[in-house]
């Protein structure tokens, strides 16, 4: 079983992947079809985004049926197939359990709504302040009140996320039971990890007016959050040597990560923390279009490298995933140095401690999907934030601005396999548009081209299992306040290790301030390096050199 500190997770959105049977949706088939593929880029584990029976409202992540599989997504075979085939090429399954809320059309949800007390204390219902008035000020992540009135009860329940999506309530013992029970039966069929979907929300403090904010300060991180992870842990995936976790972690304090992903903690291998990837927000607020603030990125990449470390705590890294933007078009240049500046944010991830996840399409510098009617939108939460920007006032066109670059559908659009219609995703009509640049961007032309985006990744994902440093050294950032450089050197057991980005378009001079004499160069995005103290680094110029 693979270490997984040296592994690499590969994230699959099964709508958006390969579509078997042409009717328009990615299935676990298509999955199936496409091992070799996984295979051959090198990644260990696939993280399989829910493909539960679902309304679909939110893409699976509102569950109805925690221990089917959606038709659309095919049978239990097919996914039992599923775990075979991987297992058989070295890979192993990752499922993404999402417990912080079910689907309004979850069995235990329509119990409560029919007035079963017992089910309706799965949920959280409460009286409003008075008529009217939801019990709490808190704000739905996806916009408006996260509160629902149901007339019949004259009682609201909360939903942090869409109104479809009600909040479970940890507190009650019978739930946490149920949880188990779904988890075990999973890990009898074989999978070997579990994402667990905004886990660090479940504990919900006190039920008060957020003065300040929009109530994440009340349920994030909350009160018995941790126990709830060790009891989880205790009486199911504990139990089995190498089970790998990842907690998704909303708005969290990286103290709390120290514990959720402590080495000795029995909560979670891992964590997913999203502070780097607000950076080109405001504050909180998404809906805006405000550019990347590299210093701050370099900032909460070096603490959170540093801090996790000094706490023997595990960080999983990530630019991308189906909730974010394509990396290549956010943080890149999709086009100019579309090749340069994919291998440059590659190298600056996977060079770093923890275990980095490669989300479908990534490894060939997908970029974001252009969309410019609201009809190519599919997610709940853009459609939402569209109505919400133009009732605050904004013309269509500059919704359409914002939209384009924050939608989660950006990094949904469906993978670029060949130059055949569709990208080669489907034969029949795609659930969302393909992006019109598959003719340009896509794995089969990456695949018979050594220098393509594709074999870079490949590479960075066996150096990480051939270097004990890249997975176990040290961290130190190198040059903090360059302006627009991104450095640091790892090191392990007199092994050193040091990458050198350039997170610009310009030439950068940059002046080592760690002696390079005796280095080697590892992989860079350039293929004529001399190594110096003084460097003139082009546009996004990255190496990562090593000395034994
Ligand atoms: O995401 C949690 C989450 O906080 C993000 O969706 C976030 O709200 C958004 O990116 C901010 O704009 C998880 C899943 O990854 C996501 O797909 C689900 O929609 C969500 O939980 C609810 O289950």
């Amino acid at each position: 079983m693979a270490d997984f500190r040296k592994s690499t997770v590969y994230q699959i959105y099964p709508k958006s992947f390969y579509d078997s049977n042409q009717d328009g949706l990615g299935d676990l088939k298509g999955i199936a079809e496409k091992l070799d593929y996984i295979k051959e880029l090198g990644a260990d584990y696939i993280w399989l985004t829910p493909f539960f029976v679902s309304p679909q409202k939110d893409n699976g992540y509102d569950v109805e049926d925690y221990y089917k599989v959606d038709p659309r997504y095919g049978t239990m075979a097919d996914f039992e197939r599923l775990v075979q085939e991987a297992e058989k090429r070295g890979i192993q399954l990752m499922l993404d359990m999402v417990f912080n809320h079910t689907s309004n059309r979850h069995q235990w949800f329509q119990r409560a709504l029919s007035g079963d007390e017992r089910y309706k204390s799965f949920y959280i219902f409460k009286k409003g302040k008075e008529k009217g008035v939801p019990p709490t000020n808190w704000q739905s992540k996806f916009g408006g009140s996260a509160w629902e009135y149901v007339p019949e009860m004259d009682e609201y329940y909360l939903h942090l996320f869409d109104a479809s999506q009600p909040d479970l309530n940890w507190d009650n013992e019978e739930v946490r039971a149920e949880i188990q029970k779904i988890v075990r039966f999973w890990m009898g069929k074989g999978v070997k990890g579990f994402r667990f979907d905004v886990v660090n929300l479940i504990s919900k403090g006190e039920f008060r007016d957020d003065e300040s904010g929009d109530g994440r300060s009340f349920y994030t991180d909350g009160p018995n959050v941790h126990a709830y992870l060790r009891e989880l842990n205790e009486k199911t995936f504990g139990q089995e040597a190498d089970f790998v976790t990842v907690g998704e972690m909303s708005s969290t304090s990286m103290e709390n990560c120290f514990q959720y992903a402590g080495k000795d903690s029995g909560e979670l291998s891992m964590v997913f923390s999203f502070h780097h990837l607000k950076v080109d927000f405001m504050g909180n607020e998404k809906w805006v279009l405000v550019p990347a603030d590299f210093m701050k990125l370099k900032k909460i990449l070096y603490s959170w490298q540093t801090g996790m470390e000094e706490h023997n705590a595990w960080n999983a890294v990530f630019w991308c995933n189906h909730d974010q933007p394509r990396v290549v078009s956010r943080f890149g240049d999709e086009k100019k140095y579309w090749k340069e500046s994919a291998k440059m944010l590659a190298t600056l991830l996977h060079g770093m401690r923890g275990t980095p996840y490669v989300y479908q399409g990534e490894e060939l510098g997908m970029t974001n999907a252009g969309f410019t009617d609201i009809s190519q939108y599919k997610d709940v939460e853009s459609l939402n934030h569209f109505q919400i920007l133009k009732d605050k006032g904004l013309s269509e066109e500059d919704a359409y601005r914002i939209l384009q670059v924050h939608s989660r559908d950006n990094g949904r659009t469906p993978m670029q396999w060949t130059t055949d219609k569709n990208g080669g995703f489907t034969q029949g009509e795609p659930w969302i548009e393909v992006n019109k640049n598959y003719t340009r961007i896509n794995a089969s032309q990456q695949m018979e081209d050594s220098d393509s985006i594709f074999h870079y990744y490949q590479n960075l994902i066996r150096l990480r299992k051939e270097y004990d440093i890249i997975a176990y050294g040290s961290f130190q950032p190198l040059d903090e306040e360059n302006p627009s450089v991104f450095a640091y050197k790892r090191e392990y057991k007199g092994e050193s290790l040091v990458v050198i980005c350039n997170f610009y378009r310009t030439w950068q001079s940059w002046e080592s301030t760690e002696d390079l004499t005796g280095y080697s160069h590892l992989l860079g995005n350039y293929s004529d390096i001399r190594i110096e103290n003084k460097m003139k680094l082009r546009p996004y110029e990255a190496v990562m050199l090593y000395k034994a």
